[in-house]
């Protein structure tokens, strides 16, 4: 089974009512609590529905963007890696998460120099590399101590660009099986990608990039028929969920768990 699209776990928080001072790149209005509350829960009952554990940890009142847990930590097979996040107000989200993934798992490693910015929503893990997107949040300090970090669990980085603009690498791509990458055309024209079986995202649909494939499904925002289509055409079982209101703080269905499957 592939590591990197199959997990029998799941790490989830629920969203506290600051959110509505998240940050953003564009300010398109207040997100509405009661809604982003029945997204997360439709979100957590379908990764359930694979039969995975979900883990649903209490909201953070000091931290607004504490929803987007993807962004504290990288997990892998042999071990998690906790992070850096390079936006200072969420900086204090990874020390929170540490002590629920060191009851899961027995290596937990972390990111340690003042120095060093990663978030794992810069993080794109496939069988056979971790692909790594420098942005305003993720910097050459925190891949290389990534970097160094992984290697004995014989995991090797390979560092690429985010597109300028965009919040996060994987805000423009997800992984849907083994060597199969889903990707808007501004970022796979840079060639990240070579090697890999490419689906684009149909132009205007930009904002459907980030989906998950979390076992037997793909979990994408409602709200893009082409590139829905698209994916139901290649064979991949599609689940819609509503992301209005985390769209609002540029987040997706990949900044709202962590998964994994620990050994
Ligand atoms: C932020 O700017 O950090 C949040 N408003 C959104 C984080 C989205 N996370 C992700 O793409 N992994």
């Amino acid at each position: 089974m592939s590591f990197s699209t199959h997990f029998t776990h799941a790490i989830t928080r629920r969203s506290a009512a600051s959110i509505i001072k998240g940050l953003r790149a564009v300010d398109t209005g207040t997100p509405d609590l009661a809604l982003i509350q029945s997204h997360h829960d439709a979100y957590i009952a379908t990764l359930r529905e694979t039969g995975a554990t979900v883990v649903e940890l209490p909201a953070l009142e000091a931290f607004p963007d504490s929803v987007f847990v993807e962004d504290t930590a990288l997990c892998l097979p042999q071990g998690a890696v906790v992070m850096r996040p390079g936006a200072p107000t969420r900086l204090g989200e990874a020390a929170e998460m540490a002590p629920h993934l060191r009851a899961l798992y027995t290596q937990v490693v972390e990111i340690t120099g003042t120095d060093s910015f990663i978030e794992g929503g810069d993080i794109l893990v496939t069988e056979k590399e971790i692909l790594v997107g420098r942005s305003a949040r993720t910097n050459a300090a925190g891949i290389a101590e990534l970097t160094r970090l992984v290697a004995p669990w014989g995991h090797t980085v390979r560092e690429v660009h985010t597109p300028p603009g965009v919040l996060h690498f994987k805000t423009d791509c997800s992984l849907l099986d083994a060597d199969t990458v889903l990707s808007t055309t501004r970022l796979s024209a840079s060639g990240c990608f070579k090697g890999y079986k490419l689906i684009d995202i149909p132009d205007g649909e930009e904002a459907a990039a980030n989906t998950i494939r979390f076992n037997e499904f793909v979990l994408m925002p409602a709200g893009f028929p082409k590139t829905r289509d698209r994916l139901t055409a290649a064979g991949f079982t599609v689940r819609e969920i509503g992301n209005t209101e985390c769209a609002k703080l540029d987040g997706g269905m990949s900044c709202l768990s962590l998964r994994f499957s620990p050994k």
